[in-house]
């Protein structure tokens, strides 16, 4: 895809918040030269006579004010967007960087749109779709585990996975062509079985990938954990003592938390977002039922439930019903107070006993909710799928692919070429490469200015 649009644009890369150091950026067949009118060195250099890559200290001139800046001027086609690249790293603050800015627009550049420079890149083919996306998600990210799986997607693991299926598609489809001149009964057998074959490896191979879904779209918007139970089996206790503050308050008095809480905490650099609710019961004050009723709806949206039973007293009949309502989730039952003498000797399955006066149990509790999400399975080096939209093509590239494997025996092969030319389109919807234009629109819309 080339990229018609060649104006030239301009923004503030680093943000409208006021830090030491603000950068402008300009990109297109005219930034060196809107650049040159702007600043210049002590030694009358601009912007076109300084080395490319090289930070170089001059003075910019605006007519409003003039600063001290340095510059870097990357040549096309070896930047960042494929484009003629200038940037200005000027002095913090709002006031200078936009008062550049504007400069640059009076002589030409017009303001970027969001995420406008890495749209020409990928435009310009610099980087896949996939890559852009994990770079966003990077950005966006708010802990370790989604910088990681951004990167591992900017990296391009994803990318190389689609370019190779691609390319293996394209074999496919192309023997099938010759199987056409020669139609002998011979040849279209071996290339029917062999062309099976392929097709169900890289289904299988697709499959794999798409096993990390869950796991991926986990680690990229957190674990949702509901903590439930009666009253005062210490939900609220469980919930400071994991945020390690504060957040609810806590007393002996049954029925203390009316409304949901919620808040996240990091465990083991992914994103946790718990959600302490109100003790369910029976109760006639209106307050407190829609809580209850809160809790129970939320249940069925929780990727985990952690069922709280007080181990210092007789499991109820309370207890049970609620335990009942959590079977189609995944939960972990805890047995609370374990620092008090036990009363309750109903034995569950992958019970943990857990202390928030001691501390007791808590790790053994955040290994089992790891465990649970199937996080801690995905080896290292493995593609990770924490976008819809790369799930979703990956989902139908597989169907057609199963289809086109089923139907080979029966159908002809040209037939089989239809199913194969659209798993071919939605693997090429990962890199970009048959992706439409309004959805390429709509993913570069959701990046910042100046990206
Ligand atoms: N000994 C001991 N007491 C605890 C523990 N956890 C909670 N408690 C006490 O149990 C009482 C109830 O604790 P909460 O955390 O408010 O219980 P809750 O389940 O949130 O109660 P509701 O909000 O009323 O549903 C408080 O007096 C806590 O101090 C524990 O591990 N050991
Ligand atoms: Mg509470």
């Amino acid at each position: 895809m080339a990229n018609l649009n060649q104006d030239t644009i301009v923004a503030i890369s680093t943000g409208t918040s006021s830090g030491a150091i603000s950068i402008v950026r300009l990109s297109g067949s005219n930034a060196i030269k809107i650049a040159d009118q702007i600043f210049s060195t002590a030694k009358n250099k601009t912007a076109s006579n300084l080395t490319p890559r090289m930070l170089t200290l001059g003075t910019v001139k605006t007519s409003a004010f003039n600063e001290q800046a340095l510059c870097v001027v990357f040549k096309a086609p070896f930047t960042y967007t494929g484009e003629d690249l200038v940037e200005f790293q000027c002095h913090g603050g709002t006031q200078i960087a936009n008062g550049i800015m504007k400069e640059c627009i009076k002589l030409g550049a017009r303001l970027a749109t969001n995420g406008e420079f890495t749209k020409r890149a990928f435009l310009n083919g610099k980087m896949t779709l996939s890559s852009a996306e994990g770079m966003i998600d990077m950005i966006n990210a708010e802990s370790d585990a989604e910088v990681r799986a951004g990167f591992k997607l900017l990296s391009g693991n994803l990318s190389k996975l689609a370019f190779d299926a691609a390319d293996e598609l394209t074999d496919i489809l192309s023997e099938i062509e010759v199987s056409f001149d020669y139609p002998e009964e011979t040849i279209e057998f071996i290339t029917k079985a062999n062309v099976k074959e392929r097709l169900s490896a890289l289904s299988s191979k697709i499959g794999e990938v798409l096993k990390t879904a869950k796991a991926g779209s986990l680690i990229k918007s957190g674990i949702n954990v509901l903590i439930v139970g009666k009253p005062n089996v210490g939900k609220s206790s469980l919930l400071n003592f994991l945020l390690q503050k504060e957040r609810a308050i806590v007393t002996d008095v049954a029925g203390t938390t009316r409304d949901t809480i919620e808040d996240s905490f990091l465990l083991d650099d992914i994103k946790v977002n718990l959600i302490d609710t109100a003790g369910i019961h029976d109760t006639a004050d209106k307050v407190e039922k829609i809580g209850v009723d809160k809790a129970k709806n939320l249940i069925k949206q929780a990727d985990i439930v952690l069922f709280l039973v007080d181990s210092s007293r007789n499991f109820s009949k309370e207890d049970a019903e609620i335990f009942d309502s959590i079977q189609n989730s995944k939960y972990i039952v805890l047995k609370t107070k374990s620092d008090l003498e036990t009363k309750n000797d109903k034995i569950f399955e992958n019970e943990i006993l857990i202390s928030t006066a001691t501390g007791s149990g808590v790790n053994e509790l955040k290994a089992k909710i790891l465990e649970l999400t199937q996080i801690s399975s995905i080896p290292a080096d493995s593609v990770v799928i924490t976008n819809e939209r790369h799930k979703d093509a990956l989902a139908r590239a597989k169907q057609a692919l199963d289809q086109a494997a089923e139907n080979i025996s029966a159908d002809t092969l040209d037939l089989v070429s239809i199913d194969i030319k659209e798993a071919y389109n939605a693997i090429g919807e990962i890199t970009g490469n048959t992706t439409s234009e309004e959805i390429i629109d709509a993913i570069f819309k959701k990046f910042c200015l100046g990206k």
